[in-house]
């Protein structure tokens, strides 16, 4: 099975959960984009009714309504019934690392939005420790001065020995720009960054930073797609 078709199965998994009549926020990225086509699906069946969708993301917006999902927001509906999302690293407690797509503050807007979180990853997101893969811990901070805050957020994790770089688009080099109108700094660590809520709360202190990376405990279901089959684990 490629990668791809695990994030289907895990994808279609959680579609189950989704019943008639819900308002749901719906995920961003490569995982998330075979749930939101999967609702689509059972919407255009008449297997699923009345169903209300929140995007996380421009590009989730505009693939809702590609595919017939009504769509509205947070101001008409602050509190969702589930939200089903990837991730980019899963831990066991069911913290996450996401934004490696960009998406970050709309996506923990949504998702802290909802009773529900359904998390969707292939088995190649579980990891022992959030940040401990060498991948990014985005944030996602204002263009302000931004090298500013790039330093000060490097110098925060200087022991875990942090690399702060400014997300650019490859092609010519420009500075990353969220829905939001934001840049984003990925934190790269050498060593375990330690206390996640500490961490969290560190970040979210200085001023510049937005938001991060870190979903910590706000997920309340992980389903994992591998090479032995599909399980779903509950917080
Ligand atoms: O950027 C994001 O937050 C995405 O949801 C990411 O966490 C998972 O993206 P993927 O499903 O394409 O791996």
């Amino acid at each position: 099975l490629t990668q791809d078709e695990l994030k289907k199965i895990a994808a279609y998994k959680a579609v189950e959960f989704v019943e008639s009549g819900m308002v749901l926020g719906l995920g961003t990225g490569s995982t998330a984009c075979h749930a939101v086509a999967r609702i689509g699906e059972l919407l255009k069946q008449g297997k699923l009714k009345n169903i209300v969708g929140i995007p996380t993301s421009k590009k989730t917006h505009e693939q809702a309504i590609s595919v017939g999902i009504p769509l509205s927001d947070l101001d008409t509906y602050p509190i969702l019934d589930l939200a089903i999302d990837g991730a980019d690293e899963v831990d066991p407690y069911l913290n996450l690392v996401k934004g490696r797509g960009g998406s970050l503050l709309r996506e923990k807007m949504v998702e802290s939005a909802c009773k529900k979180f359904v998390v969707i990853v292939d088995e190649t997101k579980l990891v022992k420790h959030l940040g401990g893969s060498g991948l990014a811990m985005p944030v996602e901070i204002v263009p302000f001065c931004w090298k500013f805050t790039a330093e000060r957020l490097r110098m925060m994790f200087m022991d875990a020995g942090c690399v702060a770089k400014l997300r650019r688009f490859s092609e010519n080099g420009e500075p990353f720009v969220t829905d939001n109108g934001n840049y984003i700094i990925d934190l790269y660590f050498e060593k375990d960054i330690g206390d996640l809520k500490v961490a969290s709360d560190e970040i979210l202190r200085l001023a510049g930073v937005v938001e991060h990376g870190m979903f910590l405990d706000m997920a309340t279901t992980l389903i994992v797609a591998g090479e032995l089959g599909v399980t779903v684990k509950n917080k």
